[in-house]
């Protein structure tokens, strides 16, 4: 718990709640507090109002209504890939994308290692400009793109996420010199990162905001997240909304509509329409989620 930017240890009150929600955790990073001192201890009394959260399904609750808050109050949900090892998946892209929009917290698209980045046919550039995402090649290596990155998460608080090993940590350390997170290289073997952060941390930005810098994770099912609001968590998509012959199209085979018709002159990539696709035949299986990893 933090006071003034100082972080001091502090208890939960056994009375805390949080409303009608199942959760797994009462307190999420970046909630605020209301907190009491007791015999030189802090006791957390009251989780204040939330403006998002970032949630998934608690992964052991076999009906999906309970929820786990990685956390909360958050300005950017930052999504980093990379353009080298681990390779670029745009499935897994489109997922954690996805975990961004069901939260309601404004997205944001870093393409890292671009110092040794491979060439993309289409680009990542052409594929995702429909989506309004602000989309910024980085190389924590060589610099590209850090200051942009630096103007954009200043004064606020920012969610990194993305697939082990695609430099989270190595582009908040290039960003903000002085934090020294730690980074493990890419497994030869796999081509895969090493999940070297194992937890969320907050992060204090010298002179305002915060950096959530958190483990590669794997797999997310969010939480809330239904074949029903699953095309409004694709702001190319979403736009189209109500230009459907029909209500309630899934924009797969329905005569009449208007995302499919978009697909077909380019206004909507058709890696994205493969990514929703994707993501609607597993959208509500949880081992759906677990098997179809980042990679
Ligand atoms: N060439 C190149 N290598 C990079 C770049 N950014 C990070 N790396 C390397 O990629 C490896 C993984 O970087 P990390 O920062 O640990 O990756 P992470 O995303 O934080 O990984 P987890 O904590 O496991 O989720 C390290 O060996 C970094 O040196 C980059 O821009 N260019
Ligand atoms: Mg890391
Ligand atoms: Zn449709």
């Amino acid at each position: 718990m933090e006071i003034g930017g100082r972080s001091h240890p502090a208890f939960l009150r056994g009375s805390l709640s949080v409303g009608p929600r199942r959760t797994t955790h009462v307190v999420a990073v970046g909630d605020r507090v209301r907190v009491s001192r007791e015999r030189g201890r802090y006791a957390i009394e009251e989780v204040m109002p939330r403006r998002n959260v970032i949630s998934r399904v608690d992964p052991g609750s076999t009906k999906r209504d309970i929820e786990h808050v990685m956390a909360a109050n958050l300005d950017w949900f930052v999504v980093v890939v990379s353009l080298a090892q681990p390779a670029l998946n745009y499935r897994g892209l489109d997922r954690f994308l996805v975990l961004g929009e069901i939260s309601d917290i404004p997205c944001a698209i870093l393409l890292n290692k671009d110092d040794v980045a491979e060439e993309y046919e289409p680009t990542p550039e052409e594929i995702y400009a429909p989506t309004g995402y602000p989309l910024i090649r980085t190389s924590a290596k060589s610099g590209t793109g850090l200051s942009e990155v630096r103007a954009l998460l200043e004064d606020k608080v920012s969610l990194l996420a993305g697939p082990s090993g695609v430099g989270k940590s190595s582009l908040l350390n290039a960003i903000f010199p002085g934090l020294e997170l730690p980074t493990q290289p890419v497994s030869d073997a796999t081509g895969k990162g090493v999940h070297t952060t194992t937890r969320v941390e907050w992060v204090p930005i010298p002179g305002g905001g915060a950096l959530l810098d958190s483990p590669g994770v794997r797999s997310i099912q969010p939480f809330g997240l239904t074949g029903e609001n699953l095309d409004l968590c694709f702001p190319e998509m979403a736009q189209l909304h109500g230009n459907c012959q029909f209500n309630d199209c899934k924009h797969r085979d329905e005569p009449g509509c208007a995302v499919r018709a978009a697909v077909e002159v380019g206004k909507i990539s058709e890696s994205r329409y493969e990514g929703y696709c994707r993501i609607l035949q597993g959208v509500d299986k949880p081992e759906w989620w677990r098997r179809s990893i980042g990679s």
